[in-house]
């Protein structure tokens, strides 16, 4: 049984949080796309943990974890990353990551292009905007992936005579060439590969054939949680092009990204903040560039995980989730951070588009089209009230719950959980 846990916005819905709910039901946590652009925040017992890279399930002791071949890895990252995590005192890390060996490496040099890219864009482009990107090398990543020049993990860590002079061959072919296209740039290759012979030997115990080890837990009927990274809105297909990541975060993500049949999908939860937030460039139609989008960010504490930027802030978009819960399929929505609504009088939504007083259908493809929407607004009663000490469901005030009832009116999918804080105690389950 497979079931997926998505970002249903633009990302930092709080998905972290609900796979850590969710793991102690689960055998295998995986990770089928994006790399450590990625930022997941859990909060246990007073403790708070940031991933990036590696999945979520690493917190529960019971739980295997897997990067899968649809994953990019920046091999110093994912030790860093662990070692973080075991300074803060998770146990048996090691025992229980495993690696795709057919996953993409991320190099140095994949960030340095990553940046050229970014300052090239801001430069020169007509509308002198860059991406917004993390930094971490992931768009230039796929980028040589798709080119078919990219280095994967049992490149680095094949140990038949010759692979290592292979790797290195390839290695500096595609620096090469990442030089030609960005001009020259410092790079200590030697120093590079010198480090990276040795992470060689230091990843070689993770990495597993991630189909055999899939499809042989699927056989043991064991329970699989997949943890998507980022969200639909910055899929490179379905996204907001080209203010979007470079890998497919939807569902389809979850098929190429660990190569399993879609009809060992059960249940794909959407992960929903009560409002939104979007970091980095791009559209964002009901982005609240006013005291309203000040007081979302500094209640929301809506900071990137991954680079500290502040995240921009705006009310709830049902056009943005509707088309988002079409291409995923949604079986039921979690709205996180309800809480940070809490004090606010009127709660305003966006529920349509229209341009010169016609409405579109749904979310447009065409950026230019995206700035010219008028977004229809309906305006809900908030309620005034700390909901953060409520334990049940029912609870909630009345205008929390009928804000609830809009939301699944509206897209057609129930809820089944509602975030009312950041700790794993603060989530309600709707029966
Ligand atoms: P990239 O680096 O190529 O993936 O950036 C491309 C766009 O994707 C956005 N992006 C993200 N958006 C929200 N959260 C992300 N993770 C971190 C977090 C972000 C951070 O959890 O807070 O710390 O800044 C994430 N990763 C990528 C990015 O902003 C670009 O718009
Ligand atoms: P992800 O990338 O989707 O996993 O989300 P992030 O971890 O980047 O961002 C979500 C942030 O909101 C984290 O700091 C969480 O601790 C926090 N969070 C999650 N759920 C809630 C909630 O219901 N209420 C509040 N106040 N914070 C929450
Ligand atoms: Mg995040």
């Amino acid at each position: 049984m497979v079931n997926v846990v998505l970002g249903s916005q633009w990302g930092d819905e709080g998905k972290g949080k609900l796979v850590d709910l969710l793991v102690s039901n689960y055998d295998i946590v995986a990770r089928c796309a994006g790399g450590n652009n990625a930022g997941h925040t859990i909060v246990v017992g007073g403790v708070k943990y940031d991933f990036h890279m590696l999945p979520s399930g690493l917190v529960n002791p019971n739980c295997q974890n897997l990067l899968g071949n649809g994953v990019v890895i920046h091999v110093p990252s994912f030790f860093k990353e662990l070692e973080t995590l075991e300074a803060k005192g998770l146990k048996g890390c090691r025992e229980r990551l495993f690696v795709s060996s057919r996953a993409h490496l991320v190099f140095d040099f994949h960030q340095v292009t990553d940046k050229l890219r970014e300052n090239e864009l801001s430069g020169r482009s007509k509308d002198g905007k860059n991406i917004g990107t993390t930094g971490k090398g992931i768009g230039p990543t796929y980028s040589t992936k798709a080119s078919r020049s990219g280095l994967r993990v049992h490149h680095l860590v094949n140990d038949n005579p010759g692979a290592w002079d292979a790797f290195v061959v390839k290695y500096k072919r595609l620096l090469e060439t990442r030089k030609q296209r960005y001009g020259d740039f410092e790079y200590d290759v030697d120093a590079k590969l010198a480090e990276y012979k040795k992470y060689r030997d230091a990843l070689k115990p993770f990495v597993v054939d991630s189909v055999v080890f899939m499809h042989k837990a699927i056989e043991q009927n064991k329970k699989i949680l997949v943890e998507g990274a980022n969200a639909l809105m910055l899929d490179i297909d379905f996204g907001t092009y080209p203010y979007v990541t470079s890998s497919s975060t939807g569902i389809g993500g979850v098929v190429t990204g660990l190569g399993i049949p879609p009809r060992t999908i059960d249940k794909v939860y959407g992960v929903v903040k009560a409002y939104t937030t979007r970091v980095g460039e791009g559209p964002f139609p009901t982005e609240q560039l006013n005291p309203d989008g000040e007081k979302l960010q500094t209640i929301g504490a809506e900071f990137g995980v991954t680079t500290g930027r502040k995240r921009r802030c705006g009310w709830l978009d049902l056009v943005v989730l509707k088309y988002s819960s079409l291409i995923n399929g949604y079986t039921s929505l979690n709205i996180t951070k309800l809480d940070v609504l809490d004090s606010f009088k009127e709660i305003p939504v966006g529920i349509s588009y229209s341009i010169k007083g016609k409405k579109l259908d749904l979310f447009p493809e065409d950026l230019m089209t995206l700035g010219e929407v008028d977004v229809e607004y309906v305006t809900l009663p908030g309620w005034d009230q700390d909901i953060t000490k409520i334990t049940e469901f029912d609870q909630l005030p009345e205008n929390a719950k009928k804000y609830l009832k809009f939301i699944e009116d509206f897209v057609g999918i129930p809820v089944e959980w509602v975030g009312t804080g950041p700790a794993r105690e603060s989530m309600l389950h709707k029966d």
